[in-house]
């Protein structure tokens, strides 16, 4: 945040690019089918371009991507430059090694309203619902060719940010990409994919969301809901950290909640927390309270100790208040 950030079009972007060797693209930690979709997509654009890249996580892509992941191998390189993609904070880049870590970013091209502006160039649309539909106008303003990679690539990345096109971030051009796409590769697999990024789980992860159901908790009439995912728990059911993705959406499942929140405690005993809202309510605000961010109906946070309980009252609580500002908007 010390140098200033400069948010830049299409054009400029493309520019920018144009100039690069040798990019590294990072995206965050945990990552999800956009963060992956959207590096991988840029990876593909870039070779378009002649220009030599590599894709950076601080975490394993985890298994079901693999239609974004087959066939490519990244070269081994030192980088000259870095981009993120789908990073609205440098902190969520996670655990890199050292010379990534502090790294320069020079772009960043992402659609979440919390971005940090930590990077000197900003590729942004907070309207967009997925950077994945940032990338793919971008393709279509520089009149790149959307090959089959990248079509794979973008209708994950979309099809993940808006749970399958269900959320209310999935606006008019996110159906058109996907529409322009499924006309250009009608034959990609699609409800192949759908159905391993949307329906199937692991034994674990059914065990587990029956435990958190059975143990939901209720405040405000019903229209706040907490479950809470013990270290204990997630240890003796199994369930990986990738298992774990989309616990969030389970309290909103319930008719009347308005803010869904789900505790995970870690090992180390810090909770990570996601909260979702139904309409009138802004749980980005309510993040930002503990210095977490995201989108108005998506948003997350961490905190770093205490005991379950008290961390759990404390949210129920807060959730009451915001429930309450939502209210009178
Ligand atoms: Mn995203």
């Amino acid at each position: 945040m010390t140098e200033s950030c400069k948010i830049i079009g299409c054009g400029e972007a493309f520019s920018l690019l144009h100039q690069l060797r040798d990019v590294n693209i990072l995206i965050h930690r945990s990552p999800d089918g956009d963060c992956i979709g959207g590096g991988y997509a840029l990876y593909h654009i870039l070779r378009q371009l002649g220009i030599r890249s590599r894709v950076t996580c601080a975490d394993p892509i985890p298994p079901q991507f693999h239609d974004i992941t087959d066939g490519v191998t990244f070269e081994d390189f030192t980088p000259a430059c870095h981009v993120s993609v789908d990073v609205a904070d440098r902190k969520l880049f996670g655990d890199l090694p050292d010379p990534d870590r502090n790294a320069n970013i020079l772009l960043c091209i992402d659609h979440h309203i919390s971005n940090t502006r930590y990077a000197r160039n900003l590729h942004w649309d907070p309207e967009a619902s997925a950077a994945c539909e940032v990338l793919f106008r971008f393709i279509r303003a520089q009149k790149l060719t959307l090959t089959r990679e990248l079509a794979v690539c973008l209708y994950i990345g979309m099809a993940t940010d808006t749970g399958c096109f269900q959320y209310s971030n999935a606006g008019a051009g996110c159906f058109e990409a996907v529409a322009e796409i499924k006309r250009a590769f009608p034959d990609l697999p699609y409800a192949r994919i759908n159905r391993e990024m949307f329906v199937l789980k692991t034994p674990g992860r059914i065990a587990l969301d029956a435990n958190l159901m059975q143990n939901i908790r209720f405040a405000a009439d019903g229209r706040v809901a907490l479950i809470f995912a013990s270290a204990e728990l997630l240890s003796r059911l199994q369930v990986t950290d990738d298992d774990t993705d989309g616990i969030a959406n389970l309290p909103m499942q319930v008719r009347g909640v308005e803010i869904g929140i789900t505790v995970k405690q870690k090992e180390d005993g810090s909770y990570r927390i996601s909260l979702r809202a139904g309409d009138h309510v802004d749980v980005s605000a309510m993040a930002k309270r503990y210095d977490g961010g995201g989108h108005v109906k998506a948003a997350g946070l961490t905190i770093h100790s205490g005991m379950p309980e008290a961390v759990c009252a404390e949210l129920l609580e807060t959730a009451k208040e915001f429930l309450t500002a939502g209210q009178a908007q």
